[in-house]
């Protein structure tokens, strides 16, 4: 939830004679100069202000407590700001930005691609896609497995199935809770179909071939070239993440028999410690290095010591501060939600919002405590924080410089949380020695390399089924192509079109674009070897810690008060120098590990096919 998809309910603007006359105001502007092109992005300006923040309650509300009211009252609430954001992209079309200052064409080109979900200009249809999004995101949301149907105690929700997959070695038991988690999907199927045509219509009449399209023109580049840019980025790191699965899948053919996990083959979806496949560090103990433990297990120190969820986010709000940047508000403690609420039905997928554009910045999650969830709380507060960076912006740049940023900043810092940083703030006695390098490169390998396809794939599935490539009838086995093709993992039972396993992921029916993440898996890399050269740090990458360092602080604030309003790659040389995304950062940071897995391959047969 960045700022940008929150404005609601938008004022009538005067100036707008064309929006008027599309809305039926006909006579509205009758004798009014039209207004300029600057005249227009501050009125745009002005009235995304004004009413951003009824949307994003209504939008907070259903999400925190889903119910048919909410859902009715944030789906009315979607419907009456897109057919304004819509109107707005349409009228900023009609002006000429090569003839208009720099910063307002930029606002008007922002205008026309910024939007996330096109819609139809036809009231009905409108209303319509606005439905269907808030009933697959509640669908998503309340999802459970009851196989006994519903309301019966053997309902399993995500939660439950995730406590099986993360840690049961058992192959049957994983198998189960894979594909219960998958029962949820299927009745998303004709929703997303018909959303994928009202969103393609929405997205023609901005004058982009379909939604696909539109999502890759935010880049400040062609959109063709940006796809040749994610292309790019991922030839730099498949090497790496090839001797990656290479390694993990001859370890769990060991472990569970060649029947289960094909020595040869893609590695089967259900035992690789994720409901998704998408990062493996549950998998660590059956894949680690035989010599040199990593010396500590954070969930352990973490549970031990009885630290609560909150103390966790004021822990990663203490990082935050120690780089110079102020405290949270005390609405941030007051308002988000940290637990998951025991008596109500909740969106569970972490997320971070700006309801207001301004201070009023929350988080929400359902945070347990664990090492994983210490990091998604410092990857949320990376957007909180950014944020309040950005927000003495025009209210159109309020946002990150592309949507990889607001990913990556989060994460960044959480890179940071080396065994050093844990000595220092108390939760650790000693760093572990030199030789247990090997060891804690492969558990953060685990998480970010095996990653990097996941992050690439879900848009590759959704361009093609935007653009029409794959129709309906194909949803599912092209999926299973992608996911096989770039990830080598398969499904690991029989699918077929009856499901609807890209709808098991939220960000699918989240309408979440997902390329963003792959991008934030090669910034945050850049990003974290650049600061740590600025601040003079020369050891191993894995080991260098930000924590404390203003300079630091200085840079990553630089970048994140530019918000939206320079291309990125200004966004970028602020904080690194450079203005080129850059994926040789992830590979020096694994340098080690990566020649320790060509060594453990040699004499396997790596690939698949
Ligand atoms: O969705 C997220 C964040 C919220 S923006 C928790 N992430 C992706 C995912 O969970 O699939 C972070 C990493 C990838
Ligand atoms: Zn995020």
């Amino acid at each position: 939830m960045s700022s940008s998809s929150s404005f609601a309910r938008l004022r009538p603007l005067f100036l707008l004679c064309a929006a008027a006359a599309t809305a039926g105001l006909s006579g509205a502007c009758a004798g009014d100069a039209r207004p300029t092109a600057a005249e227009f992005t501050a009125a745009v300006d002005e009235a995304v202000l004004d009413n951003s923040y009824d949307l994003s309650r209504a939008q907070w509300v259903q999400a925190t407590y889903i119910n048919e009211d909410t859902n009715a009252l944030a789906a009315r609430a979607s419907a009456e700001f897109l057919g304004r954001m819509v109107e707005f992209a349409k009228e900023a079309a009609t002006y000429d930005a090569e003839a208009a200052p720099a910063e307002v064409a930029r606002k008007l080109g922002l205008l026309r691609s910024g939007l996330t979900l096109a819609a139809p200009a036809d009231e009905a249809k409108l209303n319509e896609l606005t439905e269907i999004m808030t009933r697959m995101e509640a669908t998503y949301g309340s999802g459970k497995h009851c196989p006994d149907g519903p309301d019966t105690d053997t309902c399993r929700s995500l939660g439950d199935l995730e406590d099986v997959i993360d840690n049961s070695r058992d192959a049957g038991g994983l198998l189960d809770a894979w594909e219960g988690w998958r029962t949820i999907s299927p009745p998303m199927r004709a929703d997303y179909e018909r959303f994928v045509d009202l969103s393609n219509e929405g997205a023609r009449d901005l004058g982009f071939s379909d939604t696909g399209a539109m999502w890759r023109s935010k880049y400040d580049m062609p959109p063709d070239d940006f796809a040749g840019e994610v292309d790019r980025l991922w030839d730099q790191v498949k090497p790496l993440y090839d001797d990656l699965q290479c390694h993990v899948r001859a370890e769990l053919s060991e472990r569970y028999g060649a029947d289960v996990v094909d020595p040869t083959g893609p590695i089967p979806a259900h035992v690789l410690g994720n409901m998704w496949a998408q990062s493996w560090s549950n998998i660590y103990d059956l894949v680690a290095p035989p010599a040199g433990d990593p010396g500590y297990d954070l969930t352990e120190i973490l549970q031990n010591r009885g630290t609560s969820e909150v103390e966790m986010v004021e822990m990663a709000e203490g990082f935050f501060t120690s780089l110079g940047l102020e405290a949270l508000p005390d609405t941030f403690w007051t308002r988000s939600q940290f637990l998951k609420p025991q008596d109500r039905e909740v969106v569970c997928h972490a997320s971070a919002w700006q309801l207001d554009l301004d201070e009023d910045v929350r988080i929400k999650m359902c945070i347990d405590v664990n090492a994983e969830d210490f990091s998604t709380i410092h990857h949320e507060l990376g957007h909180s924080y950014y944020q309040l960076g950005y927000r003495e912006q025009a209210p159109l740049f309020r946002d990150s410089a592309n949507d990889g940023f607001h990913e990556a900043l989060g994460d960044v810092i959480a890179l940071s949380v080396t065994p050093g940083y844990l000595v220092d703030i108390g939760l650790l006695d000693t760093e572990p020695p030199a030789d247990a390098d090997l060891s804690l490169l492969m558990r953060m390998a685990l998480d970010k390399v095996a990653f990097l396809p996941f992050g690439l794939l879900i848009d590759r599935w959704r361009w093609s089924v935007f653009s029409g490539e794959t129709p309906p009838e194909e949803y599912n086995a092209a999926w299973w192509r992608l996911r096989e093709q770039y990830q080598g993992v398969t499904a690991p039972s029989a699918r077929t079109e009856d499901d609807f396993d890209p709808g098991a992921k939220y960000h699918v029916p989240g309408n979440t674009p997902y390329t963003r993440y792959f991008l934030a898996h090669i910034l945050q890399f850049q990003l974290h070897r650049d600061l740590c050269a600025a601040i003079g740090y020369e050891g191993p990458l894995h080991r260098c810690s930000i924590y404390g360092n203003e300079e630091a602080g200085r840079r990553l604030s630089e970048m994140m008060a530019m918000g939206l309003s320079r291309p990125w790659p200004d966004a970028l040389e602020a904080a690194t120098g450079s203005r080129e995304m850059d994926a040789t950062a992830i590979l020096d940071y694994f340098a080690p590990l990566a020649d320790w897995l060509r060594e453990q391959n040699e004499g396997r047969t790596c690939g698949w096919s």
